[in-house]
């Protein structure tokens, strides 16, 4: 990581009196730990800051310790931020409604690990090798001699644990590791905290994945596997997306699947579609041609479309990919 930027950084946080974090909409784990790391840093150093976020927190993410400071709702907003930094997000407009409330001239601290990052900030780090912005948080702070809290190395375990899939992606490198490795001597409890993740799920959520999987398509000799989340399944058991976040990692469960779909109608004319690929398969240029973005194994679009035209025209596009590399 550049150490010029990292310093630049520092003295922007140090420099603040106020500050709005926010990530991208629909955050995920690594959005949600970071963001509640540096709020955690800002707040030791005698800042004021709230976390804004567009979108649920997924349920898996709702025991994090410090959750709670994480808001959706703007419509009460009314703090005058003298810097806002935005975590693990490409584009601005990702934030969603954040990014409406962004006021313009004020400095902007960008950090990020994605690909196509438009390098939008006053301060802009951007390091596609790391494994997740947790990973980037705890060694800015490090090289400050920040002390982290208890809370704050479990968060930081966090971010890069559901980032690298539990350390499965290729994105599991030595540094990710090496951190890691700190963390659990500094008492992260591996076992408690990958269960309050992994293995914390409700007898509805149990068999809504069953029906998702009894549903799954093989496509193009079984290189694709494409799973559907439906708003109906939800409604009849009573539950939200958001419980559901990760489960598109179930469709590279298959041996020889190259890409991996994950459909939910979020409304009658919105597709949402998360890609999982394995290898050299690249889906984050498939989802950027339409309008997403993500990582090389690991992206999302949404699509203007109805559930089944946005199946037939990904699964093809998909295939168009797969044979690519055939
Ligand atoms: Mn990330």
């Amino acid at each position: 990581m550049d150490s010029k930027t990292t310093i630049e950084i520092l003295q922007a946080l140090r420099n603040s009196t106020r500050v709005l974090i926010t990530s991208h909409r629909e955050p995920d784990g690594d959005s949600i730990c970071s963001q509640l790391v540096v709020r955690e840093y800002l707040c030791d150093h005698g800042k004021e800051c709230v976390i804004y976020n567009h979108g649920d927190i997924p349920t898996k993410y709702r025991s994090v310790k410090g959750v709670e400071y994480i808001s959706s709702d703007i419509s009460q907003y009314d703090f005058q931020p003298d810097l806002v930094v935005v975590l693990e997000t490409t584009h601005i407009e990702r934030t969603g409604d954040i990014h409406t409330i962004v006021k313009p001239g004020i400095p902007i601290v960008n950090i990020d690990h994605h690909q196509g990052n438009q390098f939008y900030g006053s301060v802009n780090l951007v390091d596609e090798k790391a494994s997740s912005v947790g990973e980037m948080i705890y060694k800015i702070f490090e090289s400050d001699g920040y002390e982290f809290s208890d809370t704050a190395r479990e968060n930081i375990y966090i971010a890069i644990l559901t980032d690298t899939g539990r350390f499965h992606f290729s994105s599991t490198t030595p540094d990710a590791l090496r951190i890691a490795a700190a963390l659990v001597e500094g008492g992260v409890d591996v076992r408690r905290v990958t269960d309050q993740i992994y293995f914390s799920m409700n007898e509805h959520q149990l068999r809504v994945i069953g029906a998702v999987m009894q549903d799954a398509e093989l496509h193009y000799g079984n290189r694709i596997c494409a799973l559907t989340l439906t708003r109906k399944l939800l409604v009849d058991t009573n539950m939200s997306f958001a419980d559901f976040e990760g489960i598109v990692d179930y469709s590279l469960q298959v041996s020889g699947v190259r890409i991996g779909l994950l459909f939910k109608d979020t409304a009658d004319t919105v597709t949402k579609v998360s890609l999982r690929s394995r290898g050299n398969v690249d889906v984050s240029a498939l989802a950027r041609s339409f309008g997403g973005g993500g990582h090389a194994n690991a992206a999302g679009i949404t699509l203007n479309l109805a559930l089944t035209d946005a199946k037939d025209l990904i699964v093809r596009k998909a295939g168009e990919l797969v044979d690519g590399h055939d």
